[in-house]
This record gives structure tokens, C-alpha cells and sequence, in this order.
């Protein structure tokens, strides 16, 4: 048979894989490999910076629930990642990485843009490794994937020199097999005796609280999780990803009781999240010192090591131990033993309801920001993507936003990366066609990668844009922050010069309209931008709900 070069194997082993999108920025030593993916007939989207690139690879994998890809140049190009597979790594992603590397036969010899890759990208992954013979890529592309899904998902880096991608192989002695390999996603499930203990401990408990992320998410553990809800009529809260698992209108979801909930719980149950300052480790006086705590977690070491004593901990898989544990339940079923404890938090949530400073109706202008939140919130689909990334706006759209379908929700995530915004609208556009994507940007965030919408407009991945205009990063308030002001810029102007369709709003009375009429011209395929001037001055309070700040 003939030669293939190295390139050429890799672009087949990832059609054999069954990779059909890949997110990259083109350049040397990837180019072969590039043009031999477009030839395999995977979707290429070219992007304008690497860091975006990873970030739509991320979103993509969240919301298909398999690896996403992207690609960079040597040097500069793979530096540019990183950015992003840190935040794939503290998010938990599957995002698999190839980079272009200079040649190994010329390591150390000031080749250009020699520099090593694998030093700087590893702390920012799951794990990182160069390829140096091209006969093993099927091998080494099926570890990457594998690695990437396995267990608690995460980032990997494949690192390519140069003289690899373009060796010519004896394409007979390539075993293809390798890149056929079905992903393995383990369930383990947990020790039996644990799961009966848990359903013991929450038959007896009288005030339950759920505290659920991500790995119910990427263990699709949704309706096992709200069977256990509506069984024992559990009230439940989520990560600010890890939203949408259970419809946030469902009667034990009570958003703004959270800190009552957490302060007063007699039972926490954590299903798929690690105990991260995301929910403050756990630790009292947030969390009620006295609660049962239990945790179901895939990753052994988020067991072994927990901040908080563990009264229950189980090493497995959402979906399975949570349909171990409803089996367990099965003919128990009780609601009225925490009835008490859900009608203390509806009123509570009722309370806060009537306070003074609810300023989602406010017809003051500039707009303010609860007010956008509220407009968007009115319009957009129940099943819409939406990704929110700043921090005034990001604070606040957590509030004010709910989110009806596992998963779609996104925003600056634990790693708290400004830039995120409009790259995650457009992985999860290309991941979900058919499916409305609003990206609620802040104006300093969205400056990061705000060169994706050329992007956007030249693949036709059509997502709306709404940019709170507050003149700069963060409030404001209080005055005088060092390289706070931005200005109050036109970005609706540049997005019109990059092929976009464009809106400026000042009046909150215009808000409805200007919205609607750019969902209607995404709805035509274009992508669209609406700018909104926002109050400077408006600043989130951080109170123990928004505890949850990325
Ligand atoms: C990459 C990155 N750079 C800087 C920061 C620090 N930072 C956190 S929030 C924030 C301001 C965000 O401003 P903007 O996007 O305009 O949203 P706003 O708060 O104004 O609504 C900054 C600069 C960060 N988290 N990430
Ligand atoms: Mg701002």
C-alpha cells in the first residue's frame, strides 16, 4: 500500500474516532494535518485565537458529551491554548488538544519557534504527551479520547513535532483498530451497603438539601436525580453550571433560599461536584455544622480527601448509584416528612421577593443590568444555551436568569476566565444546531475574544450577542479602581463592520424590540450583536447566594 504521512494518519484516526468538528488556528507544522482533516470531510472551523478555539472545543464536549478538539500551530499558537485548557481543566472538560511541535531532530538547536510545549501545557491538563513515531497515531489519538472521558473528565494535550506529521509510513503497518475503540466511560457503582445507609439517612431526614454539578451532567444522571427529587421531595440546588438537571420551576427548587437551605439542612447530599470554594468547601456557619453530610462522587480521591467529614461517601457514578439508591427507595416514597421544611423556604422566597431593590422592571435609564437580565429571561426559548461571562453582569444574570435543560448554562466557571462568553456560544452553536444560543456578555469580557465574531460570520453559526455596556470591567463603584474604564464603545459598530447584525439600546423601553428583532435575524442565519448601555454604577452584592462567583 502507500505511504501516508503523519498527518494524514491523524486526520484519519480522528474520522475513525468519529470526529466530526475541530476548532483551530492554522499554521506550521499543522498544516498537512489540517488540510487532510478537511479531506476526511471533518467540519474546520478556523478561529482567530487559540485560547478561543479550546473554549469552543469545551462547550462543544459538554454539550455532545464527548471530547472536543481543537488544533494550534507550533510555539505561540500552542502558548495560546493554554488559557483555555486551564479553564477546560478546572471546569472538567474533555478537551483533546494537537499541537504542532518543532522537529525533534532539532531540538536544541534554536529551531524555529522551538520552546517546550509539553513543560508549559502540562500543569494546564489532564495530562500531556508528545508523539514521536507516526505509526502509533490511531493508538495515541484513542489514549487521548479515552483519558479525556474517563472518569472525571478533562483536558489532554497531544503534542506533534514536525518531523513526525510529515514522515512517510507504510500505511500497511498502521493498526487502524486502535482509533475505532468505543470511548469507555466506567459506572462504578457503590459499595451496596453505603447506598442503603444513604436511603436510611434521607427516609429519616427532616430537612434535605441536594447540592448537584457538573458530573451529574456528564454522567446524564438528570432523571434519576429528579426521580430522587419528587420521591422524597427533596429541594435542590445546583452549580452555576451544572444548572438545568432538574427545571429550575420545579416546586423544590427555592433559588433564593439557598443560604437558609444550606444553614439549616439536617442531610446534605453532593452528587457530582467537588467541594471547591464554589460552595465554600462546605464549611459551617454556611453549611449547617450539625448535617449529615453524604457525597457520590466518580473520582476517589474527591472522597478520600473531602474538606468536610463525610458521614456517607460513595466512590460511583451518578447515574448509577442514584438508580441504586432510588431502587432503594422504591415503595418509601414519603413527602410530607420535609414539608415543613420546603414551605419555610417557600417563604422565604416570597419574603425576598417584596424586598425593596428588585430592580428587574426598572424603567431607569441607563438600563439596569436585572432589567436586561429580565428582558432576555422574557424572550428566550425554555430549552435555550445560555452563557453569561463578566461580573457585574454574570452576578447578576445568576440571579435573575433561570435555566430549564441539563446543561445549558455556562459562564466564566471556577476558574473565573473573562473571555469564555462568546466562544462557548459558539462551541455550543455548532454542538447544537437547531438549538437558540444567547450569550449575555459583559463589555470588558467580551473584548477578549470579541474577534470570534468574525468567526462566527464566516462558519455561519448564528448566536446572539447581548453586551451590558457599563463602560468597563466590573462596577463603577466604589470609584476610582485602577483600569476600570473602558469607555462606552460602539461595539455594536465593529460587529456590523465584521458581517454581524447590529443594534444599539439606550432606552429600556426598546429593549423587547431590539431583542426580538435580532433573535429574528439569527433565526435568518446571521449572527447578531445588541449593545446595551447599562448603570455604570450598578454593583451585584456578593450576600451568601452569590457565594457561587466565578
Ligand atoms: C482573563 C481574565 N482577566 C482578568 C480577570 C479579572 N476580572 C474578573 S471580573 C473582571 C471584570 C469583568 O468586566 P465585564 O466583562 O465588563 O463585566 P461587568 O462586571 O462590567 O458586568 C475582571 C477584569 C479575569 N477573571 N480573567
Ligand atoms: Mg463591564
Amino acid at each position: 500500500m502507500a505511504d501516508m504521512i503523519g498527518s494524514e494518519i491523524l486526520a484519519r484516526a480522528l474520522k475513525l474516532a468519529g470526529v466530526e468538528d475541530i476548532f483551530y488556528l492554522m499554521g506550521g507544522p499543522m498544516l498537512a494535518a489540517e488540510k487532510a482533516c478537511e479531506n476526511e470531510d471533518i467540519r474546520m472551523i478556523d478561529v482567530r485565537h487559540e485560547q478561543a478555539a479550546a473554549m469552543m472545543a469545551n462547550a462543544y464536549a459538554r454539550l455532545r458529551n464527548r471530547p472536543g478538539i481543537c488544533m494550534a500551530a507550533s510555539g505561540p499558537g500552542v502558548i495560546n491554548l493554554t488559557t483555555g485548557m486551564a479553564n477546560a481543566l478546572v471546569d472538567g472538560a474533555p478537551v483533546v488538544a494537537f499541537g504542532g511541535s518543532s522537529p525533534v531532530s532539532a531540538y536544541g538547536r534554536q529551531a524555529f519557534q522551538e520552546i517546550d510545549q509539553l513543560a508549559i501545557l502540562e500543569p494546564c491538563v489532564k495530562h500531556a504527551f508528545r508523539v514521536y513515531s507516526p505509526e502509533r497515531i490511531p493508538e495515541l489519538v484513542n489514549d487521548a479520547l479515552q483519558t479525556a472521558v474517563a472518569g472525571k473528565p478533562g483536558p489532554v494535550y497531544v503534542d506533534l513535532p514536525g518531523d513526525v506529521l510529515y514522515k512517510p509510513v507504510d500505511a500497511d503497518t498502521i493498526d487502524w483498530g486502535f482509533a475505532e475503540r468505543p470511548l469507555q466511560r466506567p459506572r462504578p457503582a457503590g459499595a451496596p451497603a453505603d447506598v442503603a445507609r444513604l436511603a436510611d439517612a434521607l427516609m429519616a431526614a427532616e430537612r434535605p438539601v441536594i447540592v448537584s454539578g457538573t458530573g451529574v451532567l456528564w454522567s446524564e444522571a438528570w432523571p434519576e436525580l429528579r426521580q430522587l427529587v419528587d420521591t422524597l421531595g427533596i429541594p435542590f440546588y445546583t452549580t452555576p453550571q451544572g444548572r438545568g438537571v432538574i427545571p429550575e420551576d420545579h416546586p423544590c427548587c427555592y433559588p433564593s433560599a439557598r443560604s437558609m437551605a444550606f444553614r439549616e439542612a439536617d442531610l446534605i447530599l453532593v452528587v457530582g461536584t467537588r467541594l471547591n470554594y464554589v460552595v465554600n468547601h462546605l464549611a459551617p456557619p454556611r453549611f449547617a455544622a450539625d448535617a449529615t453530610v453524604a457525597r457520590i462522587d466518580i473520582d476517589a480521591s474527591e472522597i478520600a480527601t473531602s474538606p468536610r467529614r463525610l458521614d456517607i461517601g460513595i466512590v460511583g457514578d451518578a447515574k448509577t448509584v442514584l438508580t441504586a439508591l432510588n431502587a432503594a427507595l422504591e415503595g418509601r416514597g414519603n413527602t410530607e416528612r420535609s414539608t415543613p421544611w420546603r414551605q419555610k423556604l417557600a417563604a422565604r422566597v416570597e419574603e425576598k421577593r417584596g424586598q425593596p431593590g428588585d430592580n428587574s422592571r426598572s424603567d431607569a435609564q441607563p438600563i439596569h443590568p436585572l432589567r436586561l437580565c429580565q428582558e432576555v429571561t422574557d424572550f428566550m426559548n425554555r430549552d435555550a444555551v445560555l452563557v453569561v461571562d463578566g461580573q457585574e453582569i454574570l452576578n447578576y444574570g445568576r440571579q435573575a436568569m433561570p435555566t430549564h435543560t441539563p446543561g445549558h448554562r455556562m459562564n466564566s466557571g471556577p476558574f473565573g476566565t473573562m473571555g469564555v462568553g462568546l466562544p462557548l456560544g459558539l462551541g455550543a452553536k455548532v454542538a447544537k444546531p437547531d438549538t437558540q444560543v444567547i450569550v449575555v456578555h459583559g463589555d470588558g469580557s467580551f473584548g477578549l475574544n470579541a474577534m470570534e465574531l468574525d468567526t462566527a460570520v464566516r462558519h455561519n453559526i448564528p448566536v446572539l450577542v447581548v453586551i451590558s455596556l457599563n463602560g468597563g470591567w466590573t462596577a463603577a463603584d466604589p470609584p476610582g479602581k485602577p483600569g476600570r474604564n473602558l469607555g462606552f464603545t460602539r461595539y455594536d459598530q465593529m460587529a456590523e463592520a465584521l458581517g454581524c447584525y447590529s443594534d444599539y439600546v439606550e432606552d429600556p423601553k426598546d429593549l423587547g424590540g431590539a431583542l426580538r428583532r435580532a433573535q429574528d435575524a439569527v433565526d435568518s442565519g446571521r449572527v447578531a450583536v445588541v449593545n446595551v448601555k447599562t448603570d455604570e454604577t450598578a454593583r451585584a452584592t456578593t450576600q451568601a447566594f452569590t457565594q457561587y462567583v466565578t
